[in-house]
């Protein structure tokens, strides 16, 4: 398995550190900002950490331990991707290529990896560009784009919805419109969003979609903004009538919940239905969360991480009228796309949720009983890569996606 090592834009979180080195960092950056901190103190917060790490650290191995079976080596961030048949992944690039990978036809045939013309333009600046594909749930060929879309300064995240068209010698995107364009736009390079999940409801497809708080963090608890919230849309584009907040005057019908940060996980339970989600927080406080009609996760008022140069941020880590995560983790994996195991094809894994994680570069497998983590395992963490999209396919095998631009298999 051969890897590229191009370099790649980070969260600007600390790169897979160890804990020891992160809490070196973190001692010095109180020394220089708040005067150096006593060695009680020290020992107090490495005490914190230890019980974080003890509540959150990995319990199980698999017996076999599978392994990635690279299908494609690209150059760029693949940011998503799906599948249009058995045998056909469309996935994104974030600089802003669209392309189907044909997993019937020889690697070493060029017409393997096929581009698709016509995706929208887009603004690749820092963790923005072309950003989660999904494949409609009901209409062949026919795909959702999240995207930054270009403003006159800056972008915005978006949602768009096209067909895609075979030609001769390639394809094209056709019939192309921006659904949804969301409010949470402006300069900064960061936390877009902007995962999108399905789910069905009452005889109706809804579509769900994650949105970051573009470094505006006290938006992101404002019902007037787009910005860190998960929104509810139909397949129009369109809020629910019987979204949370649709009948507030001074809220925007599409939020379905509110209060994150930078969530890049989203992923429907198939046995109970739920939706779940992951984000990023600050220095540590990276979350899980089971995601509840009009709920409030509380970023930035409540947070288990802290500031990149030291200080605490908000009020907590808890408090009543707030969802609290499933999970936490300091230091930070930073989560990035999930899903669930619904195939047996990896018998143990059946029933677990798959988190990538990007400075953690590792595949977390998490066992749920209920709305509790019971059991964590690091997979593949031996081979340095970003993991930045997860989906089971439709042979049942789990494949994944990295920043360095692999596809592949898990098995
Ligand atoms: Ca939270």
């Amino acid at each position: 398995m051969k890897f590229n090592s191009l370099h790649h834009y980070s969260a600007l979180r600390p790169q897979a550190g160890t804990s020891s080195l992160w809490l070196v960092f973190w001692s010095i950056s109180v020394g220089m900002f708040w005067g150096a901190p006593s060695h009680a103190q020290v020992q107090v917060q490495a005490q914190a950490q230890t019980q974080t790490l003890a509540a959150t650290k990995p319990t199980v191995k698999s017996v076999k331990p599978p392994q990635l079976k690279v299908l494609h080596e690209g150059r760029d961030v693949i940011w998503g991707f799906d599948f249009l048949s058995e045998n056909e992944v469309v996935l994104t690039e974030r600089k802003g290529e669209l392309k189907i990978l044909r997993l019937d036809v020889p690697t070493s045939q060029a017409s393997r990896v096929i581009r698709v013309e016509g995706a929208p333009k887009v603004w690749a600046k820092g963790q923005g560009g072309l950003l989660d594909v999904r494949v409609h749930p009901e209409k062949k060929n026919w795909i959702y784009l999240t995207y930054s879309a270009p403003l006159a300064k800056g972008g915005a995240t978006a949602l768009g919805l096209g067909r895609i068209e075979r030609e001769a010698k390639g394809a094209r995107l056709v019939e192309w419109r921006e659904l949804f364009r969301s409010d949470a736009g402006g300069t900064s390079g960061v936390h877009f969003g902007s995962r999108i999940e399905f789910r069905r409801e009452a005889n109706a497809w809804w579509l769900y979609m994650s949105i970051g708080d573009r470094d505006e963090r006290d938006l992101a608890q404002s019902l007037k903004a787009h910005n860190g919230k998960i929104l509810r849309l139909n397949l129009e584009g369109r809020a629910g009538s019987d979204n949370p907040f649709a009948g507030q005057a001074q809220a925007h019908a599409e939020i379905w919940s509110l209060g994150h940060r930078s969530p890049q996980g989203l992923a429907r339970n198939p046995t109970t239905d739920e939706l779940w989600m992951a984000e990023m927080g600050p220095r540590g406080g990276d979350e899980l969360n089971l995601v509840k009609r009009g709920a409030n996760y509380g970023w930035p008022k409540l947070t288990y991480g802290r500031e990149y140069w030291g200080p605490s941020i908000g009020e907590g880590a808890t408090q009543a009228g707030f969802e609290s995560p499933v999970a936490h983790w300091v230091p930070s994996i930073s989560p990035s796309g999930m899903a669930w195991v619904s195939s047996d094809k990896i018998p143990a894994w059946k029933g677990s949720l798959l988190m990538g994680t990007l400075s953690g570069t590792h595949v977390r497998r998490l066992v749920l009983k209920g709305a509790q983590v019971s059991q964590q395992e690091v997979l593949f963490a031996d081979q340095g890569q970003r993991f930045r999209a997860l989906r089971e396919g439709p042979d049942g095998w789990m494949y994944f996606a990295t920043d360095a631009g692999l596809l592949g298999r898990i098995e």
